[in-house]
């Protein structure tokens, strides 16, 4: 479905794909469960999915001549950490705009992790005094404006690259992917577990498993708490890219599968059971989950499988979008592991 579409290479080629079976085997053994890990997806500043997003962008980026990359993100922001990377490697400037989406009070909140490594990749940080919103910001119109002003070329990538009409061409591009994958393994996955924010991701996905019948089987997991406008994002952005690749039908609204349980008590911020699900597979699989999005996720993969959602014998797929550099934010809360 992508032929068409230019991409410029930014990851290490098809990002493996592990068996965890000792998680597999302490949630009972009903199911097999496998991690894509995109996490490990680039050498750019540690990668992770919107490099694979940023792949498809960088054609367009080049042909228009922007000289400046302007995003928007939180403070602990992975996204904003792989735009930075991606100017860095492109020999562009890099404006960002870090808003308080997250009310976590760590002392070393906004020195470490993400925005340390942004910082020292040379981007141009403007922090901003504004909560959570996935929609478009003042702040990032204002910051764009503000390149122009100066005589720049500025290039806009909305927050997570997910409202830009070539944002859900990256998560496409997986599942054909995971379907190459699949025919060298000899194997099938029946569900794939995804972490959904703004949600280009999930919805590139739904595009690309509508092709093989699997979209319903896309299973989100909410981080936003805000799952309204999560879910409508979704089905917007996916219904765009169908359009865009040639699906040649409509995605329908229920090819959505967005699941609102473990969102609580707000974006950013983890509750006990995050808590849990993070130290269960760190200690289990010794694969790192971060606070704000796949631990979050993983939560969800487990009560899922511990509730029986998916039926015995199931291959499911977590998709491991990366972001474990933003646990340095909560060193206070992990102090003792
Ligand atoms: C993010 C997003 P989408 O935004 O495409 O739905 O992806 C959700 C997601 N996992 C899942 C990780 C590790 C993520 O970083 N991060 C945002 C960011 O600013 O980092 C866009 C919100």
């Amino acid at each position: 479905m992508l032929e068409q579409f230019e991409r410029y290479p930014l990851t290490f080629g098809p990002s493996p794909i592990e068996r965890l079976d000792r998680l597999s085997e302490h949630l009972g053994a009903t199911v097999e469960i496998h991690a894509k890990r995109e996490d490990c997806n680039s050498g750019l500043a540690f990668g992770g999915n919107k490099i694979r997003k940023l792949e498809y962008l960088v054609p367009d980026i080049l042909k228009q001549g922007a000289d400046t990359l302007v995003t928007i993100g939180g403070i602990q922001s992975n996204h904003t950490r792989q735009v930075a990377a991606v100017a860095a490697k492109l020999g562009l400037r890099c404006r960002l705009v870090q808003e308080s989406w997250v009310p976590f009070p760590d002392a070393v909140y906004d020195r470490v992790g993400n925005i340390l490594m942004s910082r020292v990749m040379g981007a141009e940080i403007e922090l901003v005094d504004r909560g959570f919103d996935i929609g478009i910001r003042d702040s990032w119109e204002q910051a764009l404006e503000d390149v122009r002003a100066r005589g720049g070329t500025p290039y806009p990538i909305p927050a997570g690259a997910s409202v830009h009409e070539l944002g859900g061409l990256g998560y496409v591009g997986f599942a054909e992917e995971v379907r190459q994958q699949e025919r060298e393994m000899d194997l099938h996955f029946d569900y794939i577990v995804v972490c959904t924010v703004t949600g280009s991701t999930h919805a590139g996905m739904v595009v690309g498993f509508a092709a093989d019948g699997r979209a319903r089987n896309v299973i989100g997991i909410d981080a936003s708490a805000t799952p309204e406008k999560t879910g409508d994002q979704v089905r917007e952005i996916a219904g765009r890219t169908a359009d865009l690749v040639g699906l040649g039908r409509t995605i329908e609204a229920d090819e959505v599968v967005l699941n609102r349980d473990y969102a609580y008590p707000v974006y950013g911020v983890p509750s006990d059971e995050t808590n849990d699900a993070i130290r269960l597979c760190a200690r289990l699989e010794g694969m790192m989950t971060d606070p704000v999005y796949e631990g979050k996720s993983m939560q969800g993969l487990i009560d899922l499988v511990r509730k029986g959602y998916f039926p015995e014998g199931s291959r499911v797929l977590y998709a491991h979008l990366g972001g474990v550099p933003a646990i340095n934010g909560y060193s206070y809360l992990y102090r003792n592991g």
